[in-house]
């Protein structure tokens, strides 16, 4: 494998997307991951390799000039970001998964399967808001009527077209049973513990399951001088207290792992203004179906408590749920002794995030491979691993490629 030339690929998909405000913005199906999608093509295409996207935007990039009839090991992630995140998260699975491949078809190296990259579309939803689309697409989970416009009210349907995609047609972007004998994702942990425990290589056990809940809190807009206080019905003091409740979910009553609120709109937003809407997410995660499910009911009837408690409407809708899941033991496996064949410590371990793989669990086996993440940082732009750690990740990806 060539560590080199992977970092440099790494380096140049980090000058895609670079946000003035700092770290990397390069947004699923903007025209700043057009053109990371269209620097890997190029760069598949000088290794003598072919690329081909889906009807749902998903780049992949393979031997030959089409993708193989046969079932494939696939390897890769997701080459979008959030806002302001950073250069590994995400990118660092696709242009490991380039390496790998062009290691194995420039030396030649037999797999059970034939080996495809994928860089799997809009898997953060920071623009369009459906994270997952591209792993729910091909696994035949999409409902892509809910998930078709941006914040701003832009359809999804000339982005995605300009990616290579098509709208209509999104529903051929399902694989056939069986077209993927096996799917490796390597990533950063974005979490502290390898290193804290000064273990190079984790080997992700499952994936954590997770809802989110948006919230439509419905005051009364008046005047914020001549309003007595006990004559309010302020949207924003409402959703402050579920913001509270929300929080206190996991970090009091233990009901799920991690609960966050990460947007919150004030309208009409003013000084002089008692705010009469805001608008709030929820995100909740757990590694038990049925612990996220209880979690997902209180945090309803929490909702409806403070409507009553306020004299405001809260209204919620669930725009999206995805089920935890376990990763395949043989591919597991075969990632710990990929990890042994090159001496490399490795830890079983849990992920917080949640992947592309977990969409992909539906349909294939599923093996994930962590390397640490400095600080445990990530989702921002001091997201950092050390070339060492990345290096000798994507080397336990070619040889557990070998062995899947
Ligand atoms: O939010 C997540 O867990 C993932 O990084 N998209
Ligand atoms: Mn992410
Ligand atoms: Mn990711």
């Amino acid at each position: 494998m060539n560590g080199t030339r992977m970092l440099a690929d790494l380096d140049e998909l980090a000058t895609y997307g670079v946000d003035p405000g700092g770290g990397l913005s390069r947004l699923g199906f903007t025209a700043e991951e057009d053109s990371a999608r269209r620097f890997l093509r190029e760069a598949a295409g000088r290794a003598g390799l072919g690329s081909t996207v889906d009807q749902a935007g998903n780049l992949f990039l393979h031997p030959g000039k089409a993708l193989p009839d046969d079932p494939v090991v696939l390897m890769g992630s997701h080459v979008d970001t959030v806002r302001r995140g950073g250069r590994f998260d995400g990118a660092y699975g696709v242009v490991a998964a380039l390496e790998v491949l062009r290691t194995l078809t420039e030396h030649d190296l037999p797999t059970r399967h034939a080996p495809v990259v994928v860089a799997f579309a809009n898997e953060e939803g920071a623009r369009f808001p459906c994270p997952f689309w591209g792993s729910l697409a091909v696994t035949g989970q999409l409902d892509a009527a809910a998930s078709t416009v941006d914040r701003a009210g832009h359809s999804i349907r000339e982005p995605l077209a300009r990616a290579g995609g098509d709208l209509d047609a999104i529903g051929d972007a399902v694989w056939p049973p069986g077209a993927v004998g096996a799917y490796l994702e390597l990533h950063i942990e974005q979490g502290p513990v390898l290193e804290s425990r000064g273990v190079p290589i984790g080997v992700v056990t499952g994936i954590v399951g997770r809802a989110i809940v948006e919230f439509d809190v419905r005051g009364r807009q008046n005047h914020a001088g001549t309003t007595p206080m006990d004559q309010r019905r302020d949207a924003l003091v409402a959703a402050a207290k579920l913001v509270l409740r929300i929080e206190a979910l996991s970090a009091e009553r233990n009901l799920c792992a991690v609960s966050t609120v990460g947007e919150l709109g004030v309208e009409p937003g003013q000084a002089n203004v008692v705010p009469g809407r805001a608008r709030l997410t929820a995100e909740i995660r757990d590694l038990d179906a049925a612990r996220l499910e209880v979690a997902e009911a209180v945090l309803r009837e929490e909702a409806a408590r403070i409507a009553r408690e306020t004299g405001v409407g809260i209204e919620c809708v669930t725009t999206m749920r995805s089920a935890p899941v376990r990763t395949a033991p043989p591919l597991r496996a075969a990632i710990e002794a990929a990890a042994a064949d090159l001496a490399l410590p490795a830890m079983a371990m849990p992920s917080g995030a949640g992947h592309d793989a977990q969409l992909i669990a539906a349909v294939a086996p599923v093996g994930m491979i962590f390397v640490p993440s400095r600080g445990g940082i990530s989702h921002a732009p001091e997201e950092y691993t050390a070339p060492t750690h990345l290096v000798a990740g994507a080397n336990v990806l070619l040889h557990a490629a070998l062995r899947a």
